[in-house]
């Protein structure tokens, strides 16, 4: 659960980020063979529509690390000896097994990259992950590109967390994988070590659509499973097509109510997974055709996420309509990240009682790095909600709420801290554009409590929008 609240909190305090966060530890160097010589496995002749679509669910890449790859079995493995770098026109051809290419290697010196070649063949989905073993805290991206080594996607990984890129291949043409330090990727010099090793796989999918899939009636069914609800998080990627003028839809059931839905959406472009063309508007419905959630992403947007326990029934199927923008590129796909999580941020308890600055929701405060306080409600037209929790005089609070950013149909919520004196310290209305958070480089500046006391939030609707669920968040970190 904690997981999940601080999950939330990046979210909305430090905002968009297309890396996962990984916990493995296992991770080390002896488990790496970085003499082994390259091993010539024969093509096994599995096309990508073969894999089942279960694939690319809880068992994938998130948890990947170095030694899951050895345990692959040594053999499968194309071990790249140690090079001065090379470009994609002396990689390393990896062989296909089974919808899987695998590699590692190890950035011993400054300014060493690896290049390997893969063939996933024209039209199929591939996930390319990543886990590196970085005892000197530096971390390492793998980059995707094309035969005249132009970037078509990248992620960057680091000890404690996998990198991660979902592409879908547009021709035949191989795909040169790069992995090479962050620091000399982006210009700056290297400064590997002998302890700096990876490993890579990729995996072939399938997508997650059945076209025609262009209406409620006919949504796509998602892999969600009795998971749900049972004590964990859970996440499903969405991985799709655009088609001009043609939405398309999904759907998931639970018997199990989770907590929160989240859908995170994956940037585009070759800096990430290397779509040319953008989302735009995503919405979840529920299964009355009401909207429950919606963002037009082209504002920025990091994600959108609904309450279930506040919108659906147990049992009640949810959808979302992924609508295509007017241009398609080239290469047009897209990417969706479903979690669901059992924790959520503290529910309002006082709807009426909390109009008043006397008679607030005591925020519940618990600890991990610094203190922390995160909360939500639902504010509907004209309703105001106050929030409070203690600051000692001279503690630095960092400050997020989310309403329309996250696809609620909140208009211009206002977010005003009160100090104990009842003073407004700051105050700021959310707006479509961009994300209401009060810390170095947001959208103002970070609270430095003036005295000791107990300090108030106060959230105030400014009307309702056409759609969406009522609901807000807030994030309150007080610095250790
Ligand atoms: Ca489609
Ligand atoms: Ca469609
Ligand atoms: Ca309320
Ligand atoms: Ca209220």
């Amino acid at each position: 659960m904690r997981t999940w609240l601080c999950l939330l909190f990046v979210l909305l305090v430090v905002g968009c980020s297309d890396s996962e966060s990984g916990t493995d530890t296992d991770m080390s160097s002896s488990d790496m063979a970085s003499d082994m010589p390259t091993v010539d496995m024969p093509a096994v002749d599995m096309p990508a529509s073969d894999m089942p679509a279960d694939d690319m669910s809880s068992d994938m890449p998130d948890d990947m690390t170095v030694s899951d790859m050895s345990d692959m079995g040594s053999d499968m493995m194309d071990m790249e000896a140690d090079m001065a770098p090379t470009g994609c026109a002396a990689a390393t051809v990896v062989t296909e097994n089974n919808g899987l290419w695998t590699g590692s290697g190890a950035i011993d010196a400054p300014g060493v990259r690896h290049y390997f070649q893969i063939e996933p063949g024209a039209d199929n989905w591939i996930i390319a992950s990543f886990a590196v073993d970085d005892d000197q805290a530096i971390n390492m991206t793998m980059a995707l590109r094309d035969t005249n080594g132009q970037q078509l996607a990248k992620d960057t990984a680091a000890a404690f967390n996998n990198g991660r890129i979902l592409y879908r291949t547009a021709n035949t043409d191989p795909i040169c994988i790069e992995i090479a330090e962050t620091t000399d990727f982006e210009g700056g010099t290297g400064t590997g070590t002998p302890d700096d090793t990876f490993a890579f796989q990729v995996l072939a999918v399938n997508g997650s659509e059945s076209e025609p899939n262009d209406d409620l009636a006919s949504a796509d069914d998602l892999p969600v499973t009795n998971d749900v609800g049972n004590n964990r998080d859970f996440d499903v990627q969405v991985l799709g097509e655009f088609e001009t003028g043609m939405d398309d839809w999904f759907t998931f059931q639970t018997n199990q109510v989770a907590l929160r839905l989240a859908i995170e959406l994956y940037q585009q472009g070759p800096d990430a997974n290397g779509s040319d063309t953008p989302l735009g508007d995503v919405y979840i419905y529920d299964a009355g055709g009401n909207v429950l959630s919606h963002v037009d992403a082209t504002n920025g947007m990091f994600g959108l996420s609904v309450p279930m326990t506040e919108t659906n029934g147990a049992n009640d199927p949810l959808y979302v309509r992924v609508v295509p923008p007017a241009q398609l590129g080239a290469n047009p796909f897209y990417t969706l990240q479903f979690t669901f999580a059992n924790g959520d941020n503290e529910f309002e308890a006082n709807e009426a009682a909390n109009n008043n600055a006397g008679t607030p929701d005591v925020a519940t405060p618990f600890g991990g790095i610094g203190r922390n306080y995160f909360f939500q409600g639902n504010l509907p037209a004209n309703d105001i909600d106050h929030w409070s929790f203690d600051l000692t005089a001279a503690e630095v609070a960092t400050i997020s709420c989310s309403g329309v950013r996250i696809g609620s149909g909140i208009d211009a919520m206002n977010v005003q801290l009160l100090d104990p004196a009842q003073q407004v310290v700051q105050q700021e209305t959310e707006t479509v554009s961009a994300d209401l958070t009060w810390r170095d480089g947001g959208s103002m500046p970070a609270i430095t409590a003036g005295s000791t006391g107990t300090y108030l939030l106060r959230i105030a609707s400014g009307g309702d929008l056409a759609a969406g669920s009522k609901n807000y968040q807030c994030g309150v970190q007080v610095a250790p």
